[in-house]
């Protein structure tokens, strides 16, 4: 293993001062104001506003300040007092804008008018919100339904996102990407067909009734900082925290909480892992199926003294598949899994063995195993070694995809879904007394696909920034100026919105914050958290500009200068009265929303339920399926001489494309984004210096050249073979067609490239 002194790294705990300093740094005292302080306390709390950054549980008994450093960041930026005004966008061309780098951009604050693209002067105009809707309108009219594509980021509640989709639907098409098909579509896909219920099985009070926690690739210091404060708890309860990744992440190694006064003063840090292994990127079949193998050899040495270790009962009632999988899992030899791994068998089995002895085990993953060639397996397998002793649909057992935006899982929820069958469609005619279109739409990687080959004519896009997203940003951005119409609703500036079709409007909304006046007065609205609890946020802050529309206000102008009228489909009525759209959930998805108004403030939400959770399998056998992998290396890249597979990362002070700052805290990584991250061994084999400049390009055998230049060569803790970049910066280098095969969720954590000096 590598030397840590020879490595950039930090040396404090995740939270701790850092954490307040790291706001500070960004924020100035901007953050310590009365206003500020006042909206930051109110975050995540019964009554108050659910955070806009990811989509950790809110607690029914919240801490004082139940929010994170990244939390609070994510509330300052939406927050800010700078504005991006008409007037700014009169000095600046777009040609010119796009030579500005990602914070540059979202630095020039909140959007305050809704603006058109004007060609003839390269730059955006105002214009009106009735010129906006009615030039979009035409345009869309003037269009095949099919050739549109109707995008959401994650972060609209449920109330906009119900209404997105059905306006998708009644225009003709189920073109709804969502930016979990770029994160945990893999998760929906295998959890659906393996154990039958697309989301975790996992609930709050889990966490405090477990004996171990397997995490696999998922930054819990950086994205989901909340969980820290449980996962101290759990440590300290003495549960075993066996985790794998490549990288040696702060937060998963040691956490000082901020909000303790007695362990800020005395520095007290608790160790988070037990067990931390390094994984190489894509090595997690491997090991997993590593973690199996040691199961089933202490269940044989168990039969000889008359007990067993695995859950028969469980095993014979629930699952299928068990024969098969026990087969490919003998016949695996470890020399094969310590090398696809890159762990060795006795780390392998360490871990196992806790597994084993745990009562009460949970399965925590994120993007490590997600975004892979193979990201479906893994996920597959994680199930496979949870069955085994019967740890999914017991209280303190299940399985954990920790997710992304703070509703993105709401949002497939209520209908936002290119795939037909997830959707009540005939429940929908009946309400809105409609044919719903019954094709699959296009998810994010078909939507590409049909933009380089011409079938997309039109992107709308509810907040996000898809063109930085998304994979082979070269070929995509070229092949943007082609579309007819592009259309953005957002509140700050990103690239997105300078690479236009040849109609283009940016129309700016309303945040999580802001106090929402309709009709019938503020307006609340819900979000869906990582562990399907339902909660109500209202915003209470001025709004940024008096010209901003909700986004709800933003979909009903859109639907109603696009459709034909429908006496059943009142969009101003719902505008008036969020609570209506509410109703309709209600009726939709009556099983899960039942009650919806009334249950909406429920302290830590309210459960929608999980038939998994309950050992009932809606899957096509009716048990809980053993999945056969497909083999051992999850990545899909062969192993070559000068062959990389690159891991591209989140910095702990970015939230997706939006970047705060350029400090990695957690990581010791300063100033810079432009960084290689490679380990010392590997850099002495290749004769690279530290701060050498080299570029990096893909090999995928296409004949499409991708490259990266520019980039500083930082030694870093990773396993061999293997090398680190940030995203978005690297998403040039990434194939379309690289994605997991079942979801097509893009494979961003392995990225086959190779260094040029
Ligand atoms: N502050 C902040 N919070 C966020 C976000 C943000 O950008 N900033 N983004 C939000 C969104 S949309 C999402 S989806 C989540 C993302 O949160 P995570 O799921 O944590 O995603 P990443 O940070 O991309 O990568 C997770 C971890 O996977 C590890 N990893 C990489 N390759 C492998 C592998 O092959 N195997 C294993 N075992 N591990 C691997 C990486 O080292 C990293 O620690 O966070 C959400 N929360
Ligand atoms: N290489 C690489 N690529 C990746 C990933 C990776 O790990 N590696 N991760 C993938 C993942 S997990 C995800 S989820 C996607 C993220 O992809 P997106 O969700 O498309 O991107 P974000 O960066 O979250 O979008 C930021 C923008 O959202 C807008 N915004 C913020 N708040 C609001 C709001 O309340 N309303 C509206 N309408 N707009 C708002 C702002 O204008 C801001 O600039 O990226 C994916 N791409
Ligand atoms: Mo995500």
């Amino acid at each position: 293993m590598t030397e840590r002194n020879d490595t950039v790294h930090y040396d404090g705990p995740s939270g701790g001062w850092g954490s307040l300093r790291g706001i500070t740094r960004v924020f100035g005292a901007e953050w310590t104001t009365p206003a500020a302080t006042e909206t930051l306390a109110s975050q995540n709390k019964p009554e108050g506003f659910m955070c806009v950054s990811c989509a950790w549980a809110k607690p029914a008994n919240y801490h004082a300040f139940e929010f994170c450093e990244n939390g609070a960041k994510a509330t300052l930026w939406e927050l800010t007092t700078r504005r991006c005004t008409p007037e700014f966008f009169a000095k600046h061309t777009l040609t010119e804008l796009r030579t500005w780098s990602d914070y540059d951009l979202e630095q020039e604050g909140r959007l305050t008018h809704p603006m058109r693209h004007d060609k003839d002067s390269d730059r955006y105009v105002p214009c009106s919100w009735e010129e906006a809707f009615a030039g979009i309108g035409a345009e869309l009219k003037a269009l095949d339904p099919k050739s549109v594509i109707f995008y959401a980021s994650g972060r609209a509640s449920l109330e906009t996102s119900y209404m997105y989709a059905l306006f998708a639907r009644l225009y003709g098409n189920n073109n709804l990407p969502d930016s979990s098909n770029m994160c945990h579509e893999t998760t929906s896909v295998a959890l659906k067909k393996s154990i039958g219920a697309s989301v975790g099985t996992v609930v709050f009070d889990d966490l405090a009734k477990c004996d171990a926690m397997f995490f696999f690739g998922q930054n819990t210091g950086s994205n989901s900082p909340r969980f820290l404060h449980p996962l101290q708890e759990a440590a300290k309860r003495g549960v075993k925290i066996i985790t794998f990744n490549p990288v040696r992440e702060k937060g998963l190694e040691s956490f000082t909480n901020p909000q303790s006064p007695v362990e800020m003063l005395t520095g007290d840090e608790t160790r988070i892992s037990t067990q931390y292994h390094q994984v190489r990127p894509g090595g997690d079949i491997a090991v997993l199926l590593g973690l199996c193998k040691h199961v089933f050899a202490a269940d044989d040495a168990a039969k000889a003294q008359g007990r067993r270790v695995l859950d028969t009962a469980f095993l014979e009632q629930h699952t299928s598949g068990l024969a098969e999988f026990e087969a490919r899992v003998r016949a695996t030899a470890w020399d094969d899994i310590e090398k696809e791994s890159g762990l060795p068998r006795a780390d392998i089995e360490a871990a196992a063995q806790v597994y084993v002895e745990a009562e009460r085990v949970i399965g925590v993953y994120g993007m490590g195993l997600t975004q892979h060639v193979h990201g479906s397996d893994n996920v597959a397998m994680f199930v496979n070694l949870l069955l085994l002793k019967g740890n999914i649909g017991r209280e303190g057992t299940g399985i954990s995809p920790v997710r992304g935006h703070s509703n993105v899982q709401g949002q497939r929820t209520v209908g936002i879904s290119e795939k037909p069958e997830l959707v009540p469609l005939d429940k929908l005619a009946e309400q809105f007394g409609f044919e719903p279109p019954r094709d699959k739409g296009m998810n994010t990687v078909e939507a590409c696909e049909g933009v380089l080959d011409g079938r997309v004519k039109s992107f709308i896009g509810l907040g996000g920034n898809f063109i930085r997203a998304i994979p082979e940003t070269e070929r995509l951005e070229a092949a943007w100026r082609d579309l007819r119409l592009t259309v953005q609703v957002a509140t700050k500036l990103n690239r997105s919105h300078l690479v236009n079709g040849q109609v283009a409007y940016l129309l700016p909304c309303l945040g999580r914050t802001e106090d929402d006046v309709q009709a019938t007065g503020s307006q609340a609205v819900s979000m869906e958290d990582t562990f399907s609890c339902i909660h109500g946020s209202q915003g209470r802050r001025t709004p940024a500009s008096e010209h901003l529309l909700s986004e709800p206000a933003i979909v009903a102008g859109l639907a109603k200068a696009t459709l034909p009228p429908n006496p059943k489909v009142e969009w101003d009525r719902w505008v008036g009265d969020y609570a209506l759209v509410r109703d309709l959930i209600a009726e939709t998805y009556s099983d899960e929303f039942h009650d919806f108004n009334e249950r909406m403030w429920t302290p830590g939400g309210f459960y929608r339920g999980n038939s998994a959770r309950d050992r009932v399998w809606k899957t096509e056998s009716g048990k809980a399926d053993f999945t056969v992998p497909e083999g051992l290396n999850a990545s899909g890249i062969e192993d070559d001489e000068g062959r990389y597979r690159l891991i591209t990362m989140r910095s702990n002070d970015q939230f997706n494309t939006t970047i705060y700052g350029y400090s990695d805290r957690l990581r010791g990584i300063e100033g810079r984004r432009d960084v290689l991250l490679i380990n010392p061994g590997e850099m002495r084999r290749r004769g690279f210096r530290e701060g050498q400049t080299v570029s990096l390009v893909t090999d995928a055998g296409d004949n499409v050249h991708r490259e990266v230049r520019g980039l500083k060569v930082t030694p870093f803790d990773l396993p061999d073979g293997c090398l680190g970049g940030y995203y978005p910066e690297m998403n040039p280098l990434v194939p379309l067609q690289h994605h997991d095969g079942a979801s097509k969720t893009p494979a961003y954590k392995a990225v086959p490239v190779r260094i040029v000096a």
